[in-house]
């Protein structure tokens, strides 16, 4: 594990990125996302722990692995932000600070996605802006946690 990494957690079926609805979630993978989490990260000398998992319990579990030793975190809960307690009440204990991630604009489409179970506990919150607001989330903990660039 690097000295100083973000945690990037990504949710249920966002592994299809890329083939799943494409007029909604756009054609970047989720390999596309980690390159550019890693290669936006590592402009400040920090690394990056990715998972992506379909299952709650997963998702927890990385929260509990992480929650002291990440300088923060990058969620995109997926169908999870709309329902997981158990999701919520894990970020709820975590030292560094939170940023929402979701690749569409989840305010433009249905109503059941318009309630994020951890929007509240989160410093930000970056929608319908593609695979780019995962970079914009990075920096802006980049920024929360006092990092600037490494020297030339
Ligand atoms: C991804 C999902 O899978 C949905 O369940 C959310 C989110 C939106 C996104 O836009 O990244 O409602």
């Amino acid at each position: 594990m690097p000295e100083k990494f973000i945690a990037v957690l990504n949710g249920p079926n966002l592994n299809l990125l890329g083939t799943r609805q494409p007029l909604i979630y756009g054609s970047d993978t989720l390999a596309d996302i980690e390159r550019l989490c890693d290669a936006t990260a590592g402009a400040y000398g920090i690394g990056i722990e990715h998972l992506q998992s379909n299952h709650e319990g997963e998702l927890v579990e990385a929260v509990h692995r992480w929650r002291e030793s990440a300088l923060g975190f990058v969620v995109n809960a997926a169908a999870y932000t709309h329902t997981s307690v158990a999701i919520r009440d894990a970020l709820a204990t975590i030292e560094g600070p939170l940023m929402e991630v979701h690749i569409s604009n989840v305010h433009a489409r249905e109503a059941f996605r318009h309630h994020s179970y951890l929007s509240d506990l989160a410093a930000g919150v970056i929608v319908g802006c593609g695979i780019e607001g995962y970079r914009f989330a990075i920096e802006r903990l980049v920024t929360l946690t006092g990092h600037r660039p490494k020297e030339a």
